[in-house]
Order: C-alpha cells, then structure tokens, then sequence
C-alpha cells in the first residue's frame, strides 16, 4: 500500500495580488509546513497565526498568515493547511519548491475536491457544483450552484420509484403463468411516463443554467449595413465596433461582453453579406461562419429601409435548425415587417428593451417550478439517457413487448441514474471529472 501523499498547489490564480492562498492537504500538511517555519507559536486548529517561511537553508521566502485545519472535518477530510502569502508569483512559487522538498507532491486539477469525494466529504453531484460556483460568469450562475440541494434528493426519489417497478416486473418474470392485469401494466407504464416527463423537464434546466453559469454566445449576422455593428454597440452600451455607411465595415469577428439579468453574454459582430464581396469580406464571412457552431442564439439582421436582400435567404437557410430572431432595424425611418420578430432602431433606441426580454427569454428562462437544476453537461447527457431509458421502458409495456424488454430498459436507467449521482465512483469517471477543474481546487 502507497501512503497518501500530501498535495501542494496554489488557490488563487498566478499574478501579483494583495494575497495569494497556497493549500497543502494530506497527512504530512502541518509537519511539512512546521519544517518551513520552525518557529512559529504553537498550533491551534482552526487558528489563524503569522509564521516565517524560510526554505532548506533557512532563508526567509515570507511571513504568512498560516491556518491548520486538522482533517476529517476539513473541505478534504484530510489534514488541511493554508498559506495566506504576500502575491507575488515568485514567492508562491518559492513556497511551493520548498513544500516539495519538505515532501509534499503538487496537485493537479481538481485534486484537493478529488480527495473530498474519496474520503465522502462530498458527493459527485456537490463537487461538480463546486465547480460551477468557480466556473459562473455571474453571481446568479454561482448562486444556481450553491442552492443546488434539491438535485440530489430528485435523483434518489426516481431511484426509489424505479426500484419499485424493477421489482413488481421481475415478479412478472418470475410467475409467467398469471394473469397480467392490464390495469396495472397500464399503471405501470403511466408511472414510467411520469418519470420520463421529469427526466426531461429536468434536462432542460441546463440550456438555462448553462447560460447562466458558462454564459451564452449570441451571433449578429446579416447583409451589409444592415446596422448590426450599431445594434452591438447599441447592447453594449458603449461603442465596441466601427459604424459607418459605407457597406462591408466590419470584417474582423468583434466581440464584446454583456450581463443580462445574470446571464452572461458573449456577442459576436460580424461581416456583412453581400453578392460581390471583396476578397477581405469574404475572409470575413469565413470567419463568422467558423463561429456560428458554438453559438446559442443568431440574430438575422435586415435593415427595414432597405429593399429585401436575397443574400438573408441564404443565411437563413445556412442557419438550419440553429435557433434565431430576425431583426428589423432602422424603424425610425421605416414601417416593421411581418417576417421579422422584432423591429428596432438603434438610433432612437425604439424596440431595444424589447429585445433584451427576447434575449432573456432566448438564452433561457429558469422555470420557478424547477426543483433541481442541472449545474454540468456531464450531468445533462446522463439525464438524457435516464430519459431515453424510461421511455423505451414504458413503450415496451405499452406494445407488449413484454415486461422482460421493460425490465432491462429499467436496469440501464437505474445504472445511468447511479453514474450520474456519484454511486459510481470509478476511477475513469474521477479522471474525466476533474481534469477540468482548476489547479489548487
Ligand atoms: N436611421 C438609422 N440608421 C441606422 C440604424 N442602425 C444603423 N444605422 C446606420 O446604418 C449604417 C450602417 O450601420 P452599421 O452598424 O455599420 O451596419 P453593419 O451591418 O455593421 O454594416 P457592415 O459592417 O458594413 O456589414 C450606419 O450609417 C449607421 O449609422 C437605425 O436603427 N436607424
Ligand atoms: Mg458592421
């Protein structure tokens, strides 16, 4: 057996800060950090004391500000302790080296919240919500996070009822001769839709959840002069991209950052589409079209005093089932049109609250109703499955294909639910997990 190693990593990001936390975890914590200050007062868990640092030859690297919080009950559940140093990148690293000869091993990501699902301090679902408290682009993102609770309990009732129904369709099996009572294979499958239902209203809380912790991109595209430039500046609040009448301004993918009520989006100003586009325009509509697959939302932008542009026809049907809103801008100078979803302009500024609310709604909006709320994609995908599972499950009492096919369908849903839930705490699934965490989480 190979002794649990003592981890070493920064908490806060590399740069020159007021304060920069580094956090030692495993059974040598205090002694590797007592090796660096021999000094110091006594220790006291869960007490705060000012010790000098100094490495192998006793050299001072700095004075910290030293907390020891003695394992079980410690974010790990090991033995924990954190270094509050002066910020700068050169001393943590520093302390780090001398940690590591002092025999601690540097963390890789996500290894200190790794140690707190293997010593059960936290479960899997807790850890990802970790993760996506760090990850929020805003503070309602985290706050989704934080007040995850439910999720867990969601899962463990589904657990319960597909139990249930795994069990009275083995009893099926086990007595073929009786009777089957198409009442209750009607109430079971009623049930088995029940909980499909629920599996895929819960996996449509993470388009929403994902726009509020991992933001949204949200693509202007549109013939040129269209005014889409004017409309990001118009979002942003500030100018943010070239605005003139001359036709093909913008070429360069621009960029630029806003929080609606929460969400955080990422809007994406492109080239104008055109029939004869300079070699540069084109190079431009390349560009844009290599960012429209990882985008949430297209806006089709048209300009209302301008004749139809057949070049939206052929956006529009290069968007396939991509979803999209189709603006009208230039409203002060002319009438809406029935094609588009919203009409605007961006110099009156007529129509733009309007289509903040449509953002909103767009990038999704919680239900209130929702008990639990999805925080990772890995979680989506496996509730998806549940939900592809149960639905087979409840079609095969439905048609008759008979309780055996129905049973084996459960059976793969109950093993989905307890790779989603954390029961299945496999080292691969660990390995995948983590490696998206930060380093000194
Ligand atoms: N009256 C009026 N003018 C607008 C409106 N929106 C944009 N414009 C004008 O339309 C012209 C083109 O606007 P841009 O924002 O540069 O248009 P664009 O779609 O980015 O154009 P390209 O970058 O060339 O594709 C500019 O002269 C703007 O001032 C609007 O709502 N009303
Ligand atoms: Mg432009």
């Amino acid at each position: 057996m190979t002794a649990t190693p003592t981890l070493v990593a920064p908490a806060t990001p590399w740069g020159r800060s007021a304060v920069a936390v580094v956090r030692l975890s495993g059974p040598a914590a205090r002694d590797i950090v007592a090796r660096l200050a021999p000094a110091g007062p006594p220790w006291r868990a869960r007490r705060a004391s000012v010790r000098t640092l100094c490495d192998a030859d006793g050299r001072t690297l700095d004075r910290a500000l030293v907390t020891w919080m003695p394992g079980p009950r410690s974010y790990t559940g090991q033995d924990v302790v954190e270094l509050s140093l002066h910020g700068n990148p050169a001393i943590v690293a520093a302390v780090i080296d001398a940690c590591v000869a002092a025999g601690a091993r540097v963390a890789g990501p996500g290894a200190f919240t790794r140690q707190a699902v293997e010593a059960g301090r936290l479960g899997l679902l807790e850890a990802e919500a970790v993760d996506a408290v760090v990850r929020a682009s805003t503070v309602e993102g985290a706050r989704l996070a934080l007040d995850r609770g439910g999720l867990g309990e969601v899962l463990a009732g589904w657990r319960t009822q597909l139990v249930e129904v795994a069990a009275e369709l083995e009893a099926r099996l086990d007595h073929p001769g009786e009777e089957l009572g198409l009442a209750e294979d009607e109430a079971l499958a009623a049930g088995l839709s029940g909980l499909h239902a629920q599996a895929q209203a819960l996996a449509a809380t993470w388009g929403p959840a994902r726009a509020r912790i991992d933001g949204a991109v949200v693509a202007l595209i549109g013939p040129v002069n269209a005014g889409k430039s004017s409309l990001l500046n118009a979002l942003v609040g500030q100018t943010r991209a070239l605005v003139s009448d001359q036709p093909g301004t913008t070429r360069d993918v621009v960029e630029a950052r806003i929080d609606l009520d929460g969400v955080a989006l990422t809007l994406l100003d492109t080239a104008g589409a055109r029939e004869h586009a300079t070699e540069l325009e084109a190079q431009g509509a390349a560009l844009a079209q290599a960012r429209l697959a990882d985008t949430d939302l297209v806006l089709v932008v048209e300009s209302l005093a301008a004749p139809a542009d057949p070049a939206v026809d052929r956006l529009l049907a290069g968007l396939g089932d991509r979803p999209r809103l189709r603006i009208g801008t230039h409203l002060d100078r002319a009438a809406p049109r029935p094609e588009h979803d919203l009409a605007l302009s961006t110099v009156t500024g007529q129509g733009l609250p309007a289509l903040r609310d449509a953002l909103r709604r767009a990038t999704g909006e919680l239900s209130q109703a929702a008990a639990a709320v999805l925080v990772s994609e890995r979680q989506h995908g496996r509730v998806l499955d549940v939900a592809d599972h149960l639905a087979h499950a409840a079609l095969a009492l439905a048609d008759d294909l008979g309780p055996a096919v129905a049973a084996q369908e459960l059976y793969l849903a109950l093993s989905t639910l307890d790779a989603l839930s954390g029961a299945d705490t496999r080292e691969d699934v660990l390995d995948r997990l983590f490696a998206r965490f930060c380093i000194g989480k």
